[in-house]
């Protein structure tokens, strides 16, 4: 065990009283179990303004030979990564730490085949399949910069992210399971590079073993392609502030933006939080279900657990199928011992009821945890004594796409855990609550906007291709400090919670839409006119997609139109967006300069019909009324 990993209180209360002291000192001790070509000249330089934050300046290295090479002395037999298919009847993978080697440099050497150089973008839109992870490590080990976007997107938004960071190359596969269901994955890519002048080459995986139209000057097979290629590559040396990845997320308006995190500084985030929060010890297996094109899917399946030299397992598959008992199939099955999950999961499976739980023994569970939303008291309870069985921390981990990793979380065994609460700050993580001027709010009991007043290694450095957006979105609303969107309470005891999103972003099932990006979305209908998102309090998905609708003509066919909307929506967006419920209306509370009062709709989609407040400003306030009496 590193001894950046706290076991105990006393050990934890030492590194914040460190970390906040001396932070230099702090980051650098923690940095020098690391493999650097090169050492650092300078730990941190920062300023809350611009932002420019580096850190480990003049540092080199290259992730993947932290992530594999420095392990292959003491742990090459060693499974690294576990694979387990949609199918059950379907076999498992495993492949070692020495496998994991070759796969991926086998992969590296397929992209510099192809013309990838250090630098280049390379989008990866694949199912969760090993060689998606492959892919994402082959990129990092020649200094290429992975964009993975997730599969559910539509083709619209694929093309979005591709030209937006102008990748040159696009690695994705024929089909992909999703349940009971087999879907296109190939076909998206094509419909999206009608649009993308600048993707040269697409690598493609054999999943399923469809027939894909492969572009003679375009397409190659990943399996045709390892013919060609050795299986060793050396690893690109690359400065610490090189970038790493990008990864799109949606935010309060318009278009989603590419998140960039550089090389140095994340790969000792991802291991020191790894480790800290899950308490990892060697040999055990490791489980977190998000997928690999969420930041959760980076941090926690890929390179914070194969920093730590962990086996960590990755599932092609979905909670449900064959059965609502999969996942604890599965940790029955491997021996999992410590799992990672999303409360809209729990929240379905405790639907399901606990039939689903009861057949499975779940002995070897020690560690649980929780991310991507608020997880409710119940949905905690239920998880920590049907799951746990009463035996299991429950971790539950607050932190974004842009702080790269876990940021506020309980560490499982070791500080204070209380159902529904994030718990105390990671060492070295500076949350602040502050009040509407900006002020912070000082001792316990209060609750503000969560903001953080020093940089982390992993903190997002830029978003790709517009430094000004990053600073308008985090830096600019409470000047010197990163102000992270959301708004949280701090007990008695200094344990944060956090409440949820004060802008207009919505969280549904742990996935980030902007209002303004789904409105965006509803209105290439050519039936509607002007349209309005909100959110609203949803029994599984935490928070549901609310759409009101103005449409040109009163619609003939109200459900046909909606389904319609609903379709334009998947199109632009994808499935993950569909809208819960659409209301049309004739027109929206809008004020006299213009602007939509969004708490009026806020509070007819949460079904709170009287008590709407003050109207009076409304340029015509019997709109409401008509609004109150449609509500679905
Ligand atoms: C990791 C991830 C970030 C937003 C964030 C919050 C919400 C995430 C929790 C949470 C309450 C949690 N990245 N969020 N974790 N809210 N408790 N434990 O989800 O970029 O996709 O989303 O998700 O609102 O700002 S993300």
């Amino acid at each position: 065990m590193k001894p950046f990993q706290y076991t105990s209180m006393q050990a934890y209360e030492a590194a914040v009283e460190q970390a906040n002291s001396q932070p230099e000192q702090f980051w650098s001790e923690i940095a020098d179990h690391f493999v650097w070509r090169k050492k650092w000249d300078r730990v941190l330089d920062w300023n809350f303004t611009e932002p420019e934050i580096s850190w480990f300046n003049g540092g080199q290295l290259n992730i993947t030979e932290n992530c594999i090479d420095r392990h292959l002395p003491t742990r090459a037999d060693q499974v690294a990564l576990v694979w387990e298919p949609n199918d059950p009847k379907e076999q498992a993978a495993r492949y070692t730490y020495r496998e994991l080697h070759m796969k991926v440099c086998e992969m590296a050497n397929i992209l510099k085949r192809n013309g990838v150089k250090k630098g280049d973008r390379v989008c990866l839109y694949m199912p969760m399949i090993p060689e998606l992870s492959f892919a994402v490590l082959a990129c990092a080990r020649i200094g290429a910069i992975h964009s993975v976007v997730f599969a559910g997107f539509s083709a619209n938004s694929l093309a979005d992210r591709i030209n937006d960071a102008a990748c040159t190359v696009v690695i994705t596969a024929d089909a992909m399971n999703r349940g009971p269901k087999q879907m296109p994955v190939k076909r998206v890519v094509d419909e999206a590079l009608e649009t993308c002048p600048s993707v040269g080459c697409v690598i493609v995986v054999s999943r399923l073993g469809w027939p894909v139209m492969m572009h003679p000057q375009r397409d190659v097979w990943y399996h045709r392609e390892l013919q060609f290629v050795e299986s060793y590559c050396e690893p690109e040396v690359m400065d610490s502030e090189d970038m790493l990845f990008i990864l799109y997320t949606s935010g309060s308006t318009g278009k989603p933006k590419g998140v960039v995190h550089t090389c140095g500084g994340y790969m000792v985030y991802a291991e020191y939080s790894f480790r800290n929060v899950f308490q990892y010890q060697d040999n055990d297996l490791y489980w977190c279900t998000a997928d690999i094109g969420w930041i959760t899917g980076h941090t926690y399946i890929l390179y914070g657990p194969l920093l730590a030299g962990a086996t960590t397992l990755m599932f092609e598959g979905v909670p449900t199928y064959p059965d609502p008992g999969r996942f604890w199939q599965v940790c029955d099955k491997h021996g999992v011992n410590v799992f990672y999950t999303a409360p809209t999961a729990i929240r379905s499976l405790m639907q399901s009821g606990i039939d689903h739980v009861l057949p499975y023994s779940l002995h070897s569970l020690k560690v649980l945890g929780s991310v991507g939303e608020p997880i409710n008291e119940e949905a905690w309870h239920w998880y920590s004594t049907h799951v746990g069985k009463g035996r299991c921390p429950v971790v539950d981990t607050w932190w974004q796409t842009e702080t790269g990793g876990i940021m506020i979380s309980t560490l499982a065994g070791v500080t204070p855990m209380k159902p529904a609460h994030a718990g105390l700050p990671l060492p070295g993580i500076q949350p602040v609550l502050l009040d509407s001027d900006g002020k912070e709010l000082q001792g316990n009991d209060v609750e503000g906007y969560l903001c953080v007043k020093f940089p982390w290694p992993s903190m997002i450095r830029t978003t790709y291709g517009d430094h000004e957006r990053c600073r308008i979105n985090y830096f600019a609303t409470y000047l010197g400090y990163y102000f992270t969107g959301d708004g949280a309470k701090r007990d008695e005891n200094g344990l944060y919670r956090i409440i949820g999103r004060v802008d207009d972003v919505i969280n549904v099932s742990g996935h980030r839409f902007g209002t303004a990006e789904i409105e965006n979305a509803i209105n290439q209908n050519k039936a509607v006119v002007e349209s309005a998102v909100v959110g609203y309090p949803h029994d599984i998905k935490g928070q549901g997609i609310y759409a009101y609708v103005i449409c040109a003509e009163k619609p003939e066919n109200e459900d046909w139109l909606r389904d319609e909307i609903t379709e334009t929506v998947v199109e632009q967006i994808g499935r993950i967006a569909k809208p819960d419920k659409i209301q049309f209306v004739s027109g929206l509370p809008k004020t006299r300069s213009g602007k939509i009062m969004r708490r009026i709709l806020r509070k007819v989609a949460e079904g709170e019909l009287s008590n709407l407040g003050d109207t009076s400003t409304l340029l015509d306030p019997n709109i409401v009324d008509e609004i109150v009496a449609g509500k679905q």
